[in-house]
């Protein structure tokens, strides 16, 4: 699959600090030491709506690690997956009567739109499940045959208990997991099971659902935690820097996929810290497809509302937190990015050597872009105030604004 075009990311002065992150598997603090290729997988979309807040806030926390790596000097190596086939995908498909392959076409079509709209860094590897099958039947089999997987009425399931290190990504006890397996995508009731919360590797092709050839395994199709596996191990290999998504990945989907990699290798962990990135709500409640509480950002682009704003109200929230989106959230993203264009219109002003300093420190603990937007108002607020008469200083906010927070003024 192909990705979206790359905004540029101008090279600032100096060089930026190393990234100090929190780990949800150690549930601290972390500070990453890539080499100079630092290489990251971010979950991709289930393509069967169009790109909300909630997505939009997430991919935003993963293009600052990015944006941070980059004012290192470093290259980075980038992975995003499609999860082109999988069961909300085909419900909505045929809730709506229409075809999943073109209805999934369609919304990462626009998904690429959004996120070329907001200048988030293009994975180098865009890879779809459907694609990615013939490397995922092969590690399928070679799980069966290791004895971490086995089979049941036709389906293949991964054993947990074959990764001694099961449950050290997300530290959650037994009944939180049964619970969270059974709400996000997994069968803990279905008879027969080793351990209720074994997931589905490779599910028999079922009357009236796309399939493809399984090998030994049969006809089916791929269960989901695997196609990120496969997809990483493929592109990345074994302990790349940072695996990331929003919190309701970690389990059970980054705990799964830390188990089949271990299982596959006999290497843990799979990635040295696993990010997660907090929940955007609407009127209370966590903006979901499947509850369809959501603002789009194709919406608001079709409404007038510049990307830039856009990228500012999600970046006016640290990427941990769970947040509300609110009209007043867009007003405030708004006039910000009202008063920062006109701070950098003008060809003098502050000094800005210190500015662009503090947006990197922000950055680097944690990526507090809240801190680093703060900044950039107070160097704004000085130039309304009083200017300044530093040759370019505006040119050199811009471009740190541009390179390190992805917002063009
Ligand atoms: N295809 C899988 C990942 S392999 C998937 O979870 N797709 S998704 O379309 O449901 O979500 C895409 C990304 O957006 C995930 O990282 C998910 O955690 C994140 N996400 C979904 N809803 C929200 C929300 N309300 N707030 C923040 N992030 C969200
Ligand atoms: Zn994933």
């Amino acid at each position: 699959m192909h990705a979206w075009p790359a905004s540029e990311v101008p090279a600032l002065p100096g060089k930026g600090r190393d990234l100090r992150i929190h780990d949800t598997a150690t549930d601290g603090l972390v500070t990453l030491a890539p080499g100079p290729v630092a290489r990251i997988y971010v979950c991709g979309i289930t393509p069967y709506d169009a790109t909300h807040m909630g997505h939009a806030a997430t991919y935003n926390a993963f293009d600052l690690v990015q944006r941070v790596w980059l004012d290192t000097k470093r290259q980075v190596h980038y992975v995003q997956n499609v999860t082109d086939v999988d069961d909300p995908l085909l419900e909505r498909a045929v809730r709506d009567g229409i075809d999943w392959e073109g209805l999934a076409e369609r919304e990462t079509a626009l998904f690429r739109e959004d996120m070329t709209a907001l200048r988030m860094l293009p994975p180098q590897h865009y890879v779809g499940a459907v694609e990615a099958i013939p490397g995922i039947v092969p590690l399928v089999e070679r799980l069966r045959d290791s004895g971490a997987a086995y089979e049941l009425e036709g389906d293949t399931y991964f054993s947990v208990e074959a990764d001694p290190h099961f449950g050290s990504v997300s530290n959650l006890d037994a009944a939180a997991m049964r619970l969270l397996s059974a709400e996000r995508g997994g069968d803990p009731d279905r008879p027969g099971k080793k351990n209720p919360l074994d997931p589905m590797l490779w599910m028999a092709a079922r009357d009236g659902e796309p399939s493809w050839d399984g090998g030994s395994l049969g006809r089916g199709r791929p269960g989901w935690h695997i196609e990120c596996v496969a997809i990483a191990l493929d592109h990345l290999g074994m302990g790349f820097d940072v695996q990331g998504g929003g919190s309701d990945l970690a389990f059970p989907h980054h705990e799964m996929g830390a188990s089949h990699a271990q299982a596959l290798t006999g290497e843990f962990p799979m990635a040295k810290a696993y990010v997660h990135a907090g929940m955007v709500a609407l009127d209370g409640e966590k903006m979901s497809k499947s509850k369809g509480n959501l603002v789009f950002v194709s919406q608001l682009r079709r409404d007038g509302v510049d990307p830039a704003a856009i990228r500012l109200a999600l970046l006016a929230h640290h990427y941990r937190a769970d947040w509300e989106w609110t009209d007043q959230v867009l007003a405030d993203a708004v006039a910000r990015l009202d008063r920062w264009r006109a701070a950098v219109s003008r060809p003098d002003g502050p000094p800005a050597e210190a500015l662009v300093e503090e947006i990197r420190a922000a950055l680097a603990d944690d990526l507090d872009a809240p801190a680093a937007l703060a900044a950039v108002d107070r160097w704004a607020a000085r130039q309304s105030a009083e200017g300044g008469t530093d040759d370019g200083a505006p040119g050199v906010v811009s471009r740190a604004v541009d390179a390190l927070l992805g917002v063009a003024l």
